[in-house]
């Protein structure tokens, strides 16, 4: 039996654990005791990320559309035609008539590679990754407020904070790890405010539990932060050395009055006046959000509230405190780092700044970099469902089941000359493509993955990929090849992290002969350079942390007479999004295999309809029939289903109105009916 140390393919949480082999099968796996994130922990489907590995379903063979079929060609053939496709949709409709979509279960170098492929080689700044669909708020609201949109501070500190407020995150269930740290903070005696009307896990052990309306947060955050400035709670001295803009933002949040924050939120005045005393009065506080906070046209002023509410109180720079976005997948974090961003490369540094792409151009050949920012996922795929944008090439993600609004996101697919997949399975989407290649799966390449604390740790690779699947970076390097760039040939992962050190300061410091054991968390700008545990220590990124004002709006779509429900969508413990990999793993599916939705059983009394009988959900988008859960989690009137099904697939209900500014989906509050299924 051989044992090899490597990452967690699952969430941000980052845990690291040993895959057991048995020659070139996996057989199992067992935590490490030593780890900084696991400490011999892991949860379910860590325990089980060794089983879909082996399927029988895994792609073997690259596969190109002839006659209306995907049949198996050579990898010469499915290279040549995966570039012959993109330049001639290039040739006919420009340059960016294409789009990237690059993967947050890929790695660092992966990423980093696939942007270098959009930029380089095919020319457009068409790039981005289901960040967009995720902490785009977050990349957003911190960058203009701190400076860096990353979480400020690390895991370890719970175990410092004197309070933890968990806003829209379901911690246990989506980064377990941290959510049984934050158990253990609040039995040692640490307050625990909730603010989520889901009755999730971590509410029952909350001092306070917030179940504010489905997209009240701004209300919220600003009915706590009237008061905290009316009762004189504030920091003076942290907002007079460390902040600017605070009298305009001050103002701005003057009719916040707990009785008008609680009209908008169905809360009382009290609770959130408590609320706002407690998280004041605490020596150091810690904010814990997730996606219930980013998945909203006001995605990115729900950020900004919990930048200023933090900031207002000096709860930033220090030991348990900050403002702590958890990033959801094992390498989002770094899918953003290394500049899977349309207007970004590596390390943040912009497209548009002519000294940064000066820069890329002398390390990649001279050839002139693309100066105008690109489209974000979700603007191209609108783009597509209009006729502007032909080809998508689309590593590691699964738009027609984690897409908005999933009927027009099959009209925009199906409208593409060119859709190449690049996968392990062969999802609803790869179903639809021209050519599919087939990538080898976290086990089975070498690279880095970065967690949500930063932490960039190292990938190891245990078994062979089946048949003739090839790791994304050596595929991402063949299309190069293909292509007559001769600039992107590699021995290994740790020549890619070399270059990527090379060109991204604060990476700088990172090889992967530093990483092995626990990492390094960055910014690590030199060779010496120990990581960073903590941001925003002396300064804030951008120097001042910056107040920003900001303007309650409602949700786009409210419920009517018509559609008299809220449906908020997400996820289960036991699955994965588009559920490619975990319902390929027997024992996560046995616990969870039929497409439900939770309805409180009041609601289910007044339509008569009972616990497991079938109902019919709609909204304006599309109709699905799913399993009814009748559970007090839910309050009347509010519905909530996972997005893991595709028999019974939430997207097809979803409303894809976006942020203005961080083009994220409402996916947490969309109008829905229901009815018994007859
Ligand atoms: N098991 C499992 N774990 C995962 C994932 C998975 O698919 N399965 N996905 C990973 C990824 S990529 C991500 S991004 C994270 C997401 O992690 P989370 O954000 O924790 O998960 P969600 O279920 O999307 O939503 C969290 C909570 O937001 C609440 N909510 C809904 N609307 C609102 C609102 O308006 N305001 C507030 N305050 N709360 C609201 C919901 O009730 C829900 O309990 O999970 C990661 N971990
Ligand atoms: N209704 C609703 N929709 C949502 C959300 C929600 O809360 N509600 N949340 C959104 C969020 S936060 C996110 S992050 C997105 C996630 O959306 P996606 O990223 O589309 O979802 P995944 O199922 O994680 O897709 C990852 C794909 O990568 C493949 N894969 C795994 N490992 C590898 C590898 O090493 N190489 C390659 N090439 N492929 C690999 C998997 O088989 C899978 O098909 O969904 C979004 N959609
Ligand atoms: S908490 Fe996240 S990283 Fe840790 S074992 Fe579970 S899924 Fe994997
Ligand atoms: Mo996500």
């Amino acid at each position: 039996m051989k044992r090899t140390f490597t990452v967690c393919p699952y969430c941000g949480t980052g845990c690291m654990f040993y895959l057991l082999s048995d020659g070139n099968r996996l057989v199992g796996v067992e935590p490490s005791r030593n780890h900084p994130v696991s400490r011999g922990g892991l949860c379910v489907k860590g325990w089980n990320a060794f089983s879909f590995v082996g399927h029988p379903d895994r792609l073997t063979v690259p596969l190109v559309r002839k006659d209306g079929e995907l049949v198996p060609v050579s990898w010469d053939e499915a290279l040549a035609r995966v570039v012959s496709g993109l330049r001639s949709v290039q040739g006919r409709y420009g340059k960016d008539s294409i789009m990237f979509a690059s993967s947050a279960k890929a790695t660092n170098e992966e990423n980093f590679l696939l942007m270098k492929l959009a930029r380089r080689v095919f020319g457009t700044n068409n790039i981005d990754h289901c960040a967009r669909l995720c902490h785009s708020s977050t990349v957003v609201g911190l960058a203009e407020t701190f400076g860096s949109g990353a979480m400020t501070n690390s895991i370890d500190c719970i175990d410092k904070a004197d309070l933890i407020f968990v806003i829209g995150s379901n911690t246990t269930e989506q980064h377990p790890l941290i959510g049984t740290r934050i158990i253990n903070a609040a039995k040692r005696g640490a307050k625990l405010i909730v603010a989520d009307n889901r009755v999730i896990r971590l509410a029952r052990h909350a001092d306070s539990h917030l179940r504010h309306k489905n997209g009240s947060d701004v209300a919220l955050l600003s009915g706590m932060m009237q008061v905290i400035i009316s009762e004189g709670l504030e920091n003076r001295a942290f907002i007079d050395s460390r902040t600017e803009g605070y009298h305009e933002f001050a103002e701005s949040v003057r009719e916040w009055t707990p009785e008008r924050a609680a009209s908008f939120t169905g809360l009382s005045a009290a609770e959130i006046s408590d609320a706002a005393r407690q998280y004041a009065a605490a020596g150091s506080a810690m904010i814990f959000y997730s996606m219930g906070i980013t998945q909203h046209t006001h995605g990115v002023d729900n950020v900004r509230c919990i930048a200023n509410l933090a900031m207002l109180t000096g709860n930033v720079g220090r030991e348990g405190t900050g403002v702590n976005p958890l990033r959801g997948q094992n390498n989002v974090q770094g899918g953003c780092d290394m500049g899977a961003l349309p207007d970004l490369y590596s390390g943040y540094q912009k497209v548009a700044d002519p000294s940064v792409r000066l820069k890329f151009e002398k390390a990649w050949g001279g050839a002139l970099l693309p100066a105008t920012p690109g489209l974000p996922l979700t603007l191209a795929m609108n783009a597509a469902a209009r006729g502007d944008l032909k080809g998508m090439f689309i590593m590691g993600e699964n738009p027609l089941i984690s897409d908005p609004d999933q009927a027009h996101v099959l009209a925009a697919l199906q409208s593409l000359e060119l859709l190449v997949v690049q996968d392990i399975f062969l999802t609803e989407t790869a179903q639809l493509a021209d050519v599919v290649l087939p990538a080898a799966c976290f086990a089975e390449k070498d690279g880095s993955f970065t967690n949500t604390e930063r932490r960039i740790q190292l990938l190891k690779k245990a078994v062979e990929p089946p048949g003739e699947a090839k790791a994304d970076w050596e595929i991402i390097c063949g299309v190069a090849a293909a292509a007559g760039f001769y600039g992107m040939k590699y021995e290994n992962t740790s020549g890619i992290m070399a270059e990527i050190a090379s060109l991204t300061p604060i990476y700088a410091g990172v090889s992967h002969r530093r990483l092995p054991l626990a990492g390094l968390q960055w910014p690590c700008t030199d060779a010496d350079h120990p990581g960073t545990p903590i941001l925003h220590r002396e300064r804030f990124s951008r120097g001042l942390g910056k107040f920003v004002p900001v303007t309650y709006r409602p949700p786009a779509e409210t419920p009517d007479d018509a559609y008299p429900f809220v449906l908020t969508t997400g996820r289960t413990y036991f699955h994965w999004h588009t559920g490619s990999m975990t319902r390929r793993t027997h024992l996560l599916d046995r616990e969870e295999n039929r497409a439900f939705v939770e309805m409180n059983p009041d609601d289910a009394t007044k339509l008569g309809i009972k616990g497991g009988e079938r109902a019919v959900v709609s909204s304006r988008r599309g109709e699905i029939t799913v399993f009814t859960k009748l559970t007090d989690v839910v309050p009347p009137g509010v519905l909530f289903m996972p997005f893991h099904f595709a028999e019974g697939a939430a997207n097809a209900l979803t409303n894809n109105e976006l942020d203005p500014e961080s083009h994220i989906p409402e996916f947490k509050v969309s109008a829905v009916r229901v009815r018994r299924a007859g």
